[in-house]
């Protein structure tokens, strides 16, 4: 699809120095953080801002699906925990963006490219949120699929992302269990909210299983980036730990994973589950996801309507500046 077998196993040709290049593979290999200031191949810096500054743009388009949801959350306790956690999902973009920059790329410029349609985010935010079930779907799968990819991501290579990855996997692991605590009491509720649950289920699962990616076969980045400890574990065996977690948690749920194809494989210790739609997973991907064209306007109109406040702050920080350098 994306890529040759050739292209997949080959390495980046470099024009680097060899010896800078030999020293930086050596630490890599040693286990030891890269930091802004070391010398890097400017193709690990490239792919380091485009993943890192993907995963920030995710994380605040993500805050969407749920905003919609704040309003009409059921009680008073669920509006206030999700609430808390929608915040903190702006936080992480936060973090990320900060450490996307250390690589050099300013934050306007990755917005821009968010706003502009150049850069990614993850596909799994181009789907609606539909009913209050989709709430507690998203909490168990897509919070537990993003902690399945981050907390390899705690031992990457490039020390700002690795550090702001630890503090990320503990607020996500409290989303997990929320959005998992939600879908508990679903489908011990009534038959219409167990069949919402259901439902939510039906819709979520293959789109959780599409964020790890490409099949590996297909993964122009992941060798690479493997080799570079960019990325710990490939897309395919991500996807496949996240099965073997996921599907007892959904027997427990009295719930049915939506694949006929899903079988306990004693061999491998682990579940084999049907074939993905990759024709969807591309489509999305080239932003013709079911609501895509929401996301982004919803993006650039809080972009727009808050750029007195981006004013607001620069003006303050510049007057606080000229105070100091006048004492
Ligand atoms: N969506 O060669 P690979 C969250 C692109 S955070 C869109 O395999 P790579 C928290 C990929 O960028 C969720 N695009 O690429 C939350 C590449 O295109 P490019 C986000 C995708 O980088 C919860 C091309 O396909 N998490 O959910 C997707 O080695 C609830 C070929 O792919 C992260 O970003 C996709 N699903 O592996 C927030 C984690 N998959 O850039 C709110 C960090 C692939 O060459 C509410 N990122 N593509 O033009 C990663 O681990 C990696 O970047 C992967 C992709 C695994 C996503």
């Amino acid at each position: 699809m994306y890529t040759t077998e050739l292209q997949k196993t080959a390495k980046v040709v470099s024009t680097e120095d060899p010896e800078k290049l030999a020293a930086f593979e050596a630490r890599v290999a040693a286990d030891e953080f890269i930091e802004p200031k070391d010398w890097m191949p400017e193709a690990y810096r490239r792919t380091l801002t485009r993943q890192i500054s993907q995963h920030a743009h995710s994380e605040i388009v993500g805050m969407l699906p749920e905003g919609n949801w704040i309003t009409r959350a059921p009680s008073l306790r669920r509006k206030a925990i999700l609430l808390a956690k929608v915040q903190d999902e702006a936080g992480h973009g936060l973090y990320l963006y900060s450490a996307a920059e250390t690589l050099g790329t300013s934050r306007e410029e990755m917005i821009e490219a968010l706003h502009s349609g150049k850069a990614k985010y993850s596909t799994i935010f181009n789907y609606p949120t539909l009913t209050w079930a989709d709430i507690g779907a998203i909490g168990w799968l897509v919070d537990g699929a993003a902690i399945m990819n981050q907390v390899p991501l705690q031992r990457t290579s490039y020390g700002p992302y690795a550090r702001a990855m630890v503090r990320v996997c503990k607020e996500e692991s409290f989303h997990q269990r929320q959005g998992y605590e939600i879908m508990m009491h679903l489908a011990a509720g009534t038959a219409e909210q167990k069949r919402m649950a259901q439902d939510a289920l039906n819709r979520w699962w293959w789109p959780s299983l599409m964020m790890f990616g490409p099949p590996d076969a297909d993964s122009p980045n992941t060798a690479q980036s493997m080799r570079w400890r960019i990325k710990r574990d490939t897309n395919d065996e991500l996807r496949q730990k996240f099965v073997d977690i996921t599907v007892p948690q959904a027997d427990a749920l009295g719930l049915t994973v939506p694949d006929p194809d899903l079988a306990w494989n004693e061999a491998k210790q682990g579940y084999d589950f049907g074939t993905l739609d990759w024709e969807e997973f591309y489509a999305v991907v080239r932003g013709e996801g079911p609501v895509a064209k929401e996301r982004m306007k919803a993006r650039r109109e809080a972009w727009e309507s808050n750029a007195w406040v981006r004013e607001a702050a620069a003006a303050y920080a510049e007057k606080k500046a000229a105070r100091k350098e006048a004492a």
